[in-house]
């Protein structure tokens, strides 16, 4: 759709070279104040969640149905208000499973709290993730950790940005050696430790730095503001991704599955990275 006419100085400038303007904030679309909106508003419920649960820690009972409850409150608040502004879109949600739209071509793609285990462990990193397809193509994606108060969001084409105003990018690092790789480990009673295990010792025999942050939406977050410079994860779901996708590729990065192609929403794996990374990373752990 064509833009409108450029008024402000700022947003003359913005739309003549998309550049970052250090102090002003980028002028979101109406698509991404939606999505946007409803993630801030998901996000109060789930830090004052995310409060009792430091709380519950030192209770006998344990927090584990408390966050079961926490992660679909905010999954309601966000299908409401996605909802109310988009009628007819459809839904791919972690909780709430698939709900059809009118609209075939537009579906949400929702992970109400990545990162369950460190929410339930009183780690503050854990993030809302809702990605949007259209037509079956990744087309905008926002990531929010809420704690840290760090919105990643992009636009096919528009470019991803960080609190909207920093332009995202990928790290320019070359050599494997420097690189700091993001991962994460099968959790007990998954599928793939024996495989895993090999890949670890592969890669960190190669690399500077290995970490793991239990949500793979931030990690691919991450990676799109260049903090990782390569992330690769087995057996997750369209949800934990599809945001985290988009950004990825708005901040100049690439993602395929560890085939190399682009399946990964239907294989369940990905590696992220720039074009050297994803290479030499593939060919430590799929080789
Ligand atoms: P979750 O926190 O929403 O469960 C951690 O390596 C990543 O794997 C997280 O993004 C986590 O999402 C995701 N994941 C997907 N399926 C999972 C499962 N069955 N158990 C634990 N983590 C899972
Ligand atoms: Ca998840």
């Amino acid at each position: 759709m064509a833009r409108q006419t450029a008024h402000t100085p700022l947003e003359r400038e913005t739309h003549k070279n998309r550049q970052f303007i250090p102090g002003h904030l980028m002028p979101a679309s109406a698509l991404i104040n939606v999505m946007t909106q409803a993630a801030r508003k998901a996000a109060r419920t789930l830090v004052r969640d995310f409060g009792e649960v430091e709380q519950l820690q030192v209770s006998i009972k344990g927090p584990a149905n408390f966050v079961s409850a926490a992660d679909h409150k905010a999954e309601e608040i966000i299908f409401r208000e996605l909802n109310k502004a988009r009628p007819q879109y459809g839904f791919l949600m972690e909780e709430g499973g698939e709900v059809e739209g009118a609209d075939k071509s537009h579906r949400w793609i929702i992970d109400p709290l990545d990162g369950t285990t460190n929410f339930l462990h009183g780690i503050p990193m854990f993030a809302i993730s809702i990605g949007l397809e259209r037509d079956g193509q990744l087309v905008a994606g926002l990531v929010y950790n809420p704690i840290a108060d760090e919105l990643f969001t992009a636009e096919k084409g528009k470019g991803a940005f960080l609190n909207e105003k920093r332009r995202l990018r990928v790290a320019a690092r070359k050599t494997i050696g420097d690189a700091v790789v993001a991962t994460g480990i099968p959790h007990r009673g998954r599928p793939g430790h024996p495989g895993f295990i090999k890949e670890m010792s592969t890669a960190m025999k190669e690399v500077a730095g290995i970490r793991r942050t239990g949500s793979a939406a931030l990690d691919l977050a991450w990676t799109a503001a260049g903090r990782f410079d390569c992330y690769w994860e087995r057996n997750l779901k369209p949800w934990d991704m599809a945001a985290g996708i988009v950004i990825m590729r708005e901040a100049g990065g690439i993602v395929t599955d560890l085939q190399g192609t682009d399946k990964m929403l239907a294989k369940g794996d990905v590696i992220a990275g720039n074009g050297h990374m994803v290479k030499a990373i593939r060919n430590l752990v799929a080789g």
